[in-house]
């Protein structure tokens, strides 16, 4: 997939970077490895995938900087794949979904169109690999807080994952 030309995130962080293929961003920093904690998969309405997330994370970032990453694993538990097209989040004006690309000796992000989740497997999302960015943030992070983010399936049915945000 070729990076959109005109793709925001892209301009908006290189910008003091030395790597000039890839988009960057702070919440691709950390590297703390976070402590398992009781995930909570949240308000079903009429279909709600059958996905439970162990340790929904959003990355702190300083109130100057206006978007961020989100770091999870869903199981699958049903008996069919699950092919997540989309996500957002009421904290966030966009939210999508990327991947972490590494050629020769740079990293970066592409947008991701969606992600699969075989049944019954796993779908891990962290820094260095598939995860969903929250751009355009509406205000400042409070480390602590537990802010929802929706994940949508292919078939409409979505989830809500409720994910605390903590220091990288
Ligand atoms: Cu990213």
């Amino acid at each position: 997939m070729l990076i959109p030309t005109r793709f925001t995130v892209l301009t908006a962080l290189l910008v003091g970077s030395s790597v000039t293929a890839f988009a960057q961003h702070a919440g691709h920093t950390h590297t703390a490895a976070p402590t398992p904690t009781k995930a909570s998969t949240a308000t079903a309405r009429t279909a709600t995938l059958p996905l439970v997330a162990h340790n929904p994370t959003i990355v702190a970032v300083p109130p100057s900087i206006t978007e961020t990453s989100a770091f999870l694993t869903v199981k699958n538990t049903g008996k069919t794949a699950i092919k997540l097209v989309g996500v957002r989040a009421g904290i966030a004006g966009h939210s999508m979904f990327m991947k972490t690309v590494k050629q020769q000796n740079m990293t970066g992000m592409l947008p991701a169109a969606g992600f699969v989740v075989p049944a019954g497997g796993t779908l891990v999302m962290k820094n260095d690999g598939d995860h969903v960015m929250l751009m355009k943030l509406k205000r400042a992070l409070k480390v602590g807080e537990v802010l929802p983010i929706v994940l949508q399936a292919s078939d409409g049915r979505t989830v809500t994952i409720k994910a605390t945000v903590k220091k990288p």
